[in-house]
């Protein structure tokens, strides 16, 4: 495959980023080969700038679950455009997206928009330590929640993909308010309760994990973070900014029967363009300034052109059929791949929940990032670069999960499961 256009712009990249790179898990730093610098993007597929089409399993990392480019959005974008790009003030598309995230979502009664993902959960967090006046909270290891300073502590996505412990320049103060637990255990949970006494503001996490690879709750898991948390007079917050809109309409949340006292989200609401959103119950959202004194804030929240991409795709997600089609496209890619992988002799093991899948090369089951990470990470690096060559464009990570979207054809998948049983031959 020819990327020498590709290569020469990441290059030139590289000397005006940091790693040439606006996000890190971007840079294949851990699977190898250059990353490929993309032109445009219009349904299932992503054009890179030498004209290569790739079928796409990232989907700008979440918010493209109805296709990249969809019609109706760049449609409603174009017609806001002619108002403006940004107001700084009340706007009735504000109304009209949290409307909709407030019918869909079981946990939320208020919501307020922000403009990522990590805003939303540094705001949830100052939240919690408002409404509880305690201070501590509880992460679970390999658990992303964007990139403010308390979350950096055994976290997934690209600090696990780069192999960083924690990051530098996070107060040692701060980490110490952050306590972990293994993922998917309860005892251990009990346990930090049990030794912080009173002072646990609440417990957040991935419902769904995605940052360390696809790992799913276990049964019971979820139901017993949320009677714990109830028992210590503790918050739960549910991290749906991966979730949200892609394990069904009304989230993890939905789909399990769990409801958190307070939820984040970002990727799907935004339709491509940023949005994040934290909101749960009305109690404690109305501490948030200015109704009350936690105060948050934000020049571009709620503008018109991401409110307008955000309405367009939950309007679109709502149709019916589209999470059973999501469910029936993703369930025969992972089974293919499992099947593909057993086929060619290697340890596989993983899954899928709607629109959300993931794969890890070891034997399972795999229940929390320690065991995640012994997926054999320098395999699932040369499995990404032939099956980038085969014009399949997979996360560039072994502790990512997959996305699939409304536009993800049947023929697709067959030549996704193709391109697979070639690859894992060839890696076997
Ligand atoms: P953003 O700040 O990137 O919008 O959202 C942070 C975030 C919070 N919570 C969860 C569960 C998330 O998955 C994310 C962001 N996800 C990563 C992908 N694993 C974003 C990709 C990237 O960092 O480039």
């Amino acid at each position: 495959m020819n990327t020498t256009r590709s290569q020469a712009i990441f290059s030139a990249a590289q000397t005006l980023m940091p790693g040439g790179v606006s996000s890190p898990v971007r840079a294949f730093r851990s699977v190898g080969g250059n990353p490929i610098v993309f032109d445009r993007v219009k349904g299932a597929y992503a054009w890179d700038v030498d004209g290569n089409r790739y079928i796409d399993y990232i989907g700008s990392w979440g918010p493209a679950i109805c296709g990249h480019a969809h019609p109706e959005v760049i449609a409603a974008l174009h017609e806001a455009l002619d108002k403006g790009t940004s107001f700084g003030a009340p706007c009735e598309l504000e109304n009209r997206l949290a409307e909709l995230v407030i019918e869909a979502v079981p946990s939320v009664e208020m919501v307020r928009f922000v403009n990522s993902g990590t805003e939303a959960c540094m705001s949830v967090l100052r939240l919690m330590r408002a409404f509880t006046g305690r201070e501590k909270i509880i992460k679970f290891e390999g658990c992303y929640h964007g990139h403010a300073d308390m979350f950096l502590v055994k976290a997934g996505s690209g600090v696990a993909t780069l192999g960083l412990p924690d990051s530098p320049g996070v107060p040692r103060t701060t980490a110490a308010s952050t306590l972990t637990a293994p993922y998917n255990d309860l005892e251990a949970v009990k346990q930090l309760f049990a030794e912080n006494p009173g002072e646990i503001a609440g417990v957040i996490l991935e419902p769904v994990v995605g940052n360390a690879g696809f790992i799913p709750p276990v049964p019971g898991f979820l139901e017993g973070i949320r009677e714990l948390t109830k028992e210590h007079g503790a918050l739960l917050v549910f991290d749906e900014v991966m979730t949200g809109f892609r394990i069904s309409y009304g989230g993890a949340q939905a789909k399990f029967g769990v409801t958190p006292d307070l939820t984040t989200m970002g990727k799907v609401i935004g339709g491509g363009l940023p949005v994040g959103a934290y909101g749960g119950r009305a109690d404690i959202m109305s501490m948030v300034a200015p109704a009350g004194p936690m105060y948050q804030a934000g020049t571009l929240s709620g503008n018109p052109l991401a409110m307008t991409a955000g309405i367009k795709t939950l309007e679109l997600l709502r149709q019916p059929g589209s999470y059973e089609r999501l469910e029936a496209v993703t369930r025969r890619l992972i089974d293919g791949i499992l099947e593909a992988g057993r086929s060619a002799g290697l340890p596989i093991t993983g899954g899928s929940i709607s629109a959300m899948f993931g794969f890890f090369l070891c034997e399972g089951p795999v229940r929390n990032f320690e065991e995640a990470k012994a997926a054999d990470t320098a395999r699932f690096g040369r499995l990404h670069r032939a099956m980038l060559e085969r014009g399949v464009y997979l996360a560039p990570s072994a502790f990512e999960a997959g996305f699939t979207s409304l536009a993800h054809s049947d023929a697709d998948i067959d030549t996704t499961l193709a391109a697979f049983r070639e690859c894992f031959a060839a890696v076997a």
